[in-house]
């Protein structure tokens, strides 16, 4: 087929170097700034310059980069040409981030509001006060609450950190709590189960994968930077891609073939196609007979799972199913990639069981641990913080969490946490309050029902927040910390999601901290002698850390510093992984530890939890555009500049059925809250779903540019209580994000 003179591998090359140019080139920044003056940039030493060092803090892939500095004020960011996850590029969120160093709207002192009632549309009332002062006002917040009501009132919403690790574990609260359930506990409860390891079940060789089936992986369309080169280089190289995914995103429009399937059915396909491939004995015999467990049992579970019975649930053609199931099966190197959120990330009360079967299908073909399949990180060795530093004997903390978490034994220890779950127990004060929190790095929008998580907030008597932008999560603040830009910070970093082999990054500060700011750790540790537990961190220090733990891997930090690319790497050759920490030593299909804690063993079909009604619909998908982060981008000019507000994106057809047209305002409706949005159409859509974009609805009066673009379809999400979560019987405690329906009307 020719389409505007090109064939159809024309056109997806022709589409494939488009978006590898995405990620292609430098940024000069020059001559596109918001206006110069308002800019407050670091003057103070004309004869800074050269180049730095640092990788990339805006998404968690951390690629490399180098800093060009001219008179003091930072022109220019490239990628690292040594770094083996961004190889020499960065994406346009990298790049742009000078924008967000040098955004007028950041926080540039501490502060602390004078009006006591909290909220959108209350001027906190903010005054600057010394740094003495909002540690101070924290510590004496903390030991009120613990006094008064028990050490498990204080709340810690931030991501794990050694010195924040330390000081929770002083006071002796279960309670420290991130968002992991809304993102990708479901893979991690299965990578757990399964394979006996695994946070961070999402490292991929794509490049070498010559059959890439997709269920909703879709990290190219977000331009995670080597995701987006490594399928643009197997598709350069004759790989084939299939994507499965209700809306034709930017990965599909480059695959072979686009397959729209009903939202939460993907685990019924993919339980026929295990069905044909075992019984067709097309899977990898040798491997499967050597690192696998179970594979009798599969094949007896899996037989009424016939390619018609998964068509009248998907619909898809069983034909289809079968052909994909064949080619993925006998197609060598063949995976089937995920990240987070695809269909066997949280959406779905069934989630899990669908990521279940990721792991069975690529176990079956050798996808797991091997060249073009999903590998496991070779990570550096990090010495542990509290191998450094021993830690004093601690109180034992209250088992019982106020999201629950503790009731999930497989991710439980993580202690990853339960967004969905926390707003009812705020709300109820059950099991019990919290009197007392701190945030950093979570922000309002990014809970389920965020509208309803603020009236929950305003439960808490004390919060304190460490921020770099006056978010929204900074409005609810009593007390208000700011920390300093990645880009002014110093440090270095594993390279995480694209670990072939150890390497380490030297982050260097581009410039001396703009504002009066100070590192999470600093405020921590000033928090804790402020609560009279200075002893706690006595004799520790980010330079012993430091020393320690590159002495640890074979380096140090003089090394590093004066690398002449920045890096520590420790190549060595790929080993496959044979032996497994699990129950059996093997990749267990037939998950013994699911067994054990009363899950089932193998994958069952299960419905997903709410279907399509006359009250509501149409099923609802979330995604996020390429140029933003999650809800801390939209102030940032220039991704601004291309996407200002999200949308409800809806079947051109489908729309001109209802007599709505583009652009039109619409609300849209869940049983939970809702919003009001432009209307968006597209083709690419199943007319059965809307989809909108997250990271929009900032309702924060000081982001002066992303201030009341779009909404937040977060409001959308029904919250859970703990005893529902519980009742879903998911290993992961999968959020179901989307796993609900919607009405959509002209507003
Ligand atoms: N640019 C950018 N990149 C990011 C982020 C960001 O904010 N911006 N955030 C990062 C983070 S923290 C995460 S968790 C990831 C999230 O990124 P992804 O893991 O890509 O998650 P989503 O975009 O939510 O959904 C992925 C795709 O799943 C499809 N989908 C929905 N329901 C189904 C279904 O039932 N079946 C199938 N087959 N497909 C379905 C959606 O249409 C969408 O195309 O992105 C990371 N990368
Ligand atoms: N409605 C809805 N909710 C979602 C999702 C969704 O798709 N839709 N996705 C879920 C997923 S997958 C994820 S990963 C989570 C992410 O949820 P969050 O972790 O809350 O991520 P963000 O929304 O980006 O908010 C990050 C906050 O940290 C601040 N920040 C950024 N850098 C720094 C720093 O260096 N230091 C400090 N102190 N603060 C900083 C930002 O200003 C912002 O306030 O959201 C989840 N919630
Ligand atoms: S993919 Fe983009 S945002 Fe993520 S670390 Fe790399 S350059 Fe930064
Ligand atoms: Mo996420």
């Amino acid at each position: 087929m020719k389409r505007n003179g090109l064939s159809r591998r024309e056109f997806l090359r022709a589409s494939a170097a488009a978006a590898a140019a995405g990620a292609a080139g430098s940024f000069v920044l020059q001559g596109c700034a918001r206006q110069e003056t308002e800019i407050e940039p670091y003057r103070t030493d004309e004869t800074l310059g050269g180049e730095r060092f640092s990788y990339c803090g805006v998404c968690s892939a951390n690629c490399a980069m180098i800093g060009h500095v001219a008179a003091g004020r930072l022109v220019q960011l490239r990628g690292n040409p040594d770094d083996q996850v961004g190889r020499g590029k960065l994406c346009v969120k990298g790049y742009s981030a000078i924008k967000d160093l040098y955004d007028p709207d950041r926080l540039k002192y501490p502060m602390m509001r004078t009006e006591a009632r909290k909220g959108p549309g209350i001027d906190p009332k903010w005054v600057k006060v010394s740094w003495e002062e909002a540690l101070q006002t924290t510590a004496d917040g903390f030991n009120d609450a613990i006094e008064s009501h028990g050490p498990e009132t204080v709340a810690f919403f931030s991501r794990g950190h050694d010195w924040m690790n330390r000081l929770r574990d002083a006071i002796g609260t279960p309670n420290h709590l991130m968002h992991h359930s809304t993102c990708f506990t479901t893979h991690t409860a299965v990578w757990r189960a399964c394979l006996g390891m695994g946070n961070r079940p999402f490292m991929l060789d794509i490049a070498r994968a010559k059959y890439l089936l997709s269920f909703g992986w879709d990290m190219p369309s977000k331009a995670k930077n080597m995701s987006a080169r490594d399928y643009v280089a197997a598709l350069s190289d004759g790989a084939k891609s299939v994507v499965v995914d209700p809306r034709l995103t930017v990965t599909g429009t480059m695959a072979d073939e686009w397959i729209p399937i009903k939202p939460g059915t993907d685990l019924a396909f993919m339980l026929a196609m295990i069905r044909i491939i075992v019984n067709e004995e097309l899977y990898d015999a040798e491997l499967v007979e050597s690192t696998t467990y179970g594979l009798d049992r599969l094949r007896a579970q899996v037989q009424d799972y016939t390619p018609q019975w998964a068509s009248g649930i998907t619909g898809i053609d069983a034909a289809v199913i079968t052909r994909v199931a064949r080619e993925f099966a006998t197609t060598r190197p063949a995976l089937i990639p995920n990240h987070k959120r695809d269909a066997g990330g949280p959406n779905y009360s069934n989630s899990w069981r669908a990521a279940h079967c990721m792991v069975i299908l690529n176990a079956m073909v050798g996808a797991i641990d091997h060249p073009g399949g999903q590998i496991v990180p070779r990570r550096p060795y990090l010495k542990p913080f509290n191998a450094v530093f021993p830690p004093p004997e601690f109180p034992k903390p209250r088992t019982e969490r106020i999201d629950g978490f503790e009731k999930h034994p497989i991710v439980g220890p993580t202690r990853r946490g339960d967004f969905s779950t926390v707003t009812d127990a705020l709300l109820t004060g059950k099991p019990y309050p919290i009197k007392a929190a701190l945030f950093r790095k979570h922000n309002v929008l990014a809970f389920p029902d965020a509208t309803r998580f603020v009236e929950a907030l305003k439960k808490i008597d004390f919060i304190a927040v460490c921020d770099v932008w006056p978010s929204e999560m900074v409005q609810m603040a009593d007390v208000v910390f700011p920390e300093p830009y990645f880009l002014e910070t110093s440090g270095f970093g594993d390279r995480d999601y694209h670990e072939f082999y150890p390497q380490i990054a030297l982050r260097q500060p581009m410039v001396p901290p703009l504002y009066d700011t100070r590192g999470y750790g600093g405020i921590i540790s000033g928090i804790a002698d402020a609560m009279g537990l200075g002893h706690i961190f006595e004799g520790v220090s980010s330079s012993t850390l430091w020393d320690e733990q590159l002495k640890a891997m074979g380096t140090s930090w003089q090394e590093l510093n004066n690398s002449p690319n920045g890096l520590w790497s420790d190549e060595k050759p790929f080993v496959p992984t044979t032996e497994f920490k699990t129950p059996s030593g093997k990749i267990e299909l037939y998950s013994t530890v699911f067994e054990e804690h009363g899950y089932d063993p193998l994958p069952l079909w299960q419905e997903k939890r709410e279907l399509p009604s006359d009250q509501y619909p149409f099923y609802m998908l979330i995604s996020r555009p390429p140029m933003h982060k999650m809800s801390q981008t939209q102030n940032n000019e220039l991704m601004a500049q291309t996407y200002l507000e999200n949308a409800v994106i809806m079947n051109r057809d489908r729309a001109r059925q209802l007599g709505l047209e583009q652009g039109r305002q619409v609300y849209v409706e869940s049983r939970a809250g809702r919003i009001r949005l432009k209307l968006q159409l597209e083709e690419g859509i199943r007319p059965d779903c809307v989809c909108i974009e997250h990271g929009f609805g900032h309702w924060s009066p000081s982001l002066s540019i992303a201030h009341q673009k779009g909404a937040n379809e977060g409001d959308l999400i029904p919250h859970l209580s703990i005893e529902e979560m519980v009742a879903l019987k998911d290993p992961g405690a999968g959020a179901c994000m989307t796993d609900f329906c919607v009405s959509v009307r002209s507003a």
